[in-house]
């Protein structure tokens, strides 16, 4: 099983165990999709930042910061994996470089719209695959797929990324984000098939 890869046309990319490959895009969530108000969106970063303050950017500005692409396949944790899907929108390295975190940071909560919210390693979000997101295939998100942005987290199940992505709490404990407070694995790593939390040691 695989999916063929746009850059080696007829390789097969490998996919996590128990997963299959899947083209279409579903709509999956918990909860309504939610109104974006442009004057009154934005991004912040907050918690144990390395100068103490809040840093945010509003929607144009947030559109100004240096844009970046990434393909990668998303895995979903109800075992379906869409493939080749090119990302667009600004690297979590470039936010992790224009807020920092303190040095005793450990984790973050990535924090969308509602409430929900998804906790990841510090090298999670710097990974130079996680991205926040404002298009896929060269289109703007739909708003049922997240519009304005979500955190795309490739190397994780997928709901360690957020649609409506609004924040990145710096935690210097862990603390259990939406899924992983109702059974999720803390952590998620598809390729370790870190589905549940009794998986964790
Ligand atoms: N805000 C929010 N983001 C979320 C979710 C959610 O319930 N709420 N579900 C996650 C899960 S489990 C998956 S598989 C993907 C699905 O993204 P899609 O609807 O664009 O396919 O979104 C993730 N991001
Ligand atoms: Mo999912």
């Amino acid at each position: 099983m695989g999916s063929l890869d746009e850059d080696r046309p007829g390789e097969a990319t490998p996919l996590p165990p128990g997963q299959r490959a899947q083209t279409q895009w579903p709509v999956l969530h918990y909860g309504p999709v939610p109104r974006f108000k442009p004057e009154r969106w934005d991004l912040q970063v907050y918690g144990a930042t390395v100068d103490g303050a809040k840093h945010s950017w509003d929607f144009g500005e947030f559109h100004r910061l240096p844009t970046a692409e990434v393909t990668a396949e998303m895995h979903c944790v109800t075992k379906f994996s869409l493939v080749a899907s090119t990302w667009t929108g600004v690297l979590a390295r470039t936010i992790l470089e224009l807020a920092p975190p303190a040095p005793e940071a450990t984790h973050v909560l990535a924090w969308a719209e509602y409430g929900y919210s998804a906790n990841l390693r510090i090298e999670d979000l710097a990974a130079p695959t996680t991205i926040f997101a404002t298009g896929r295939g060269g289109a703007e998100l739909t708003p049922e797929h997240g519009f304005p942005l979500r955190l795309v987290v490739p190397h994780l199940y997928a709901w360690k990324g957020p649609k409506w992505v609004r924040a990145i709490e710096y935690l210097t404990e862990e603390r259990r984000g939406f899924w992983e407070e109702r059974g999720y694995h803390k952590i998620g790593d598809p390729w370790q098939e870190q589905r549940y939390s009794y998986q964790e040691d």
